[in-house]
């Protein structure tokens, strides 16, 4: 993305470093990167409490909730919600804070968007 441009005078001269100078052409807004929350597949953690972790973390109805869990069972992985970095990583937490106190080796990961 440009976001500088040189202005020469009329008259650039090369040995001058007066004659040019840089300008910004618009105001730097870059916005903040978003982060993908990834779900994985496992041959042990139950079906329900995945359906349980989607409602419960990800604020999904029952139905949507259940079609996501059965991607992630046939797909091996499926994207489970896009954050900001903070939030990415408190679901992440959440996720396999809650597996891990149920004894389940459910994995959530998160990954950065292009
Ligand atoms: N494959 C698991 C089973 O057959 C179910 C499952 C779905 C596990 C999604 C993890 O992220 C997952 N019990």
């Amino acid at each position: 993305m440009l976001e500088h441009q040189w202005i020469m005078s009329d008259k650039p001269d090369d040995d001058d470093p007066e004659s040019s100078v840089l300008v910004q052409t618009r105001p730097k807004t870059k916005r903040p990167p978003l982060y993908k929350v990834l779900l994985l597949n496992d041959d042990y953690t139950p079906m329900e409490f995945v359906v349980h972790v989607l409602e419960r973390f990800f604020s999904m109805t029952h139905a949507q909730a259940f079609e996501i869990m059965l991607t992630v069972h046939k797909k091996g992985v499926a994207v489970v919600g896009v954050f900001s970095h903070e939030i990415a990583e408190t679901k992440v937490g959440q996720v396999m804070d809650f597996a891990r106190r149920h004894q389940h080796p459910l994995q959530c990961t998160m990954e950065r968007e292009e």
